[in-house]
């Protein structure tokens, strides 16, 4: 088994869908969380200079989505075959659009401009939740989860985004919030939910 130490700041961000892949294939790895104030020294160390980073036996990977898919290739979470893999791909590029469109909530400082941005994002939320949607009815009928007969990376994803809905009040459509379920009843990530660092972000 490889070494795995996972370097991110104190919050879930771009490091979290990384760590629900090691809680679900019940991989040990040291979860480095950096303090703002050590960042400015260990900036140089980080190849591209930000994080996450995972290291795999003291070699460093970059980039949250690399990573992501590193993880879930080594531990059977990114499909059987390869449009599998294309599905996989597909909800966690969804996903991705749904952080982006909420990144400008969290940045706009113009007040008149606050209003623009909140609306845009609100339009798209139920854009999102039907894009998810289609997804998991083409995969079954809906009752299981997103890519093929079992769990993969695209449930996780999904999942993360679920934090965000949570943190914004939104509400899921009754198929998502019975996803969410079935994903957050698997023991693995019963637990993992149940013990993790609480942070706002
Ligand atoms: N595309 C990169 C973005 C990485 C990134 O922007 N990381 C931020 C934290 S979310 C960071 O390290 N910021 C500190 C800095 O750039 O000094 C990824 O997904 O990993």
């Amino acid at each position: 088994m490889p070494s795995y130490k996972l370097y991110y700041f104190n919050a879930k961000g771009r490091a979290e869908i990384s760590r629900l892949i090691f809680a679900a294939a019940g991989i040990k790895y040291e979860d480095v969380r950096v303090q703002g104030a050590d960042w400015p020294k260990l900036k140089a160390s980080m190849p591209q200079e930000a994080m996450p980073v995972l290291e795999v036996d003291g070699k460093k990977i970059p980039q949250s989505r690399a990573i992501d898919r590193f993880l879930a290739r080594e531990y059977g979470l990114y499909g059987k075959t390869n449009m599998e893999s294309a599905c996989v791909d597909v909800v966690c590029e969804t996903v991705s659009d749904f952080f982006t469109a909420i990144l400008p909530l969290m940045t706009e400082k113009d007040e008149t401009k606050k209003a623009e941005v909140l609306k845009k994002f609100m339009d798209f939320v139920p854009v999102y939740m039907k894009r998810i949607e289609d997804c998991l009815s083409k995969n079954g009928g809906g009752n299981g989860f997103l890519v093929g007969p079992s769990l993969t990376l695209a449930d996780l994803a999904f999942l993360r985004s679920c934090d965000m809905f949570d943190s914004r009040g939104l509400k899921l459509t009754d198929k998502l919030a019975a996803l969410r379920k079935r994903i957050e009843d698997l023991p693995k990530i019963r637990d993992y939910l149940k013990s993790r660092p609480v942070t706002e972000m």
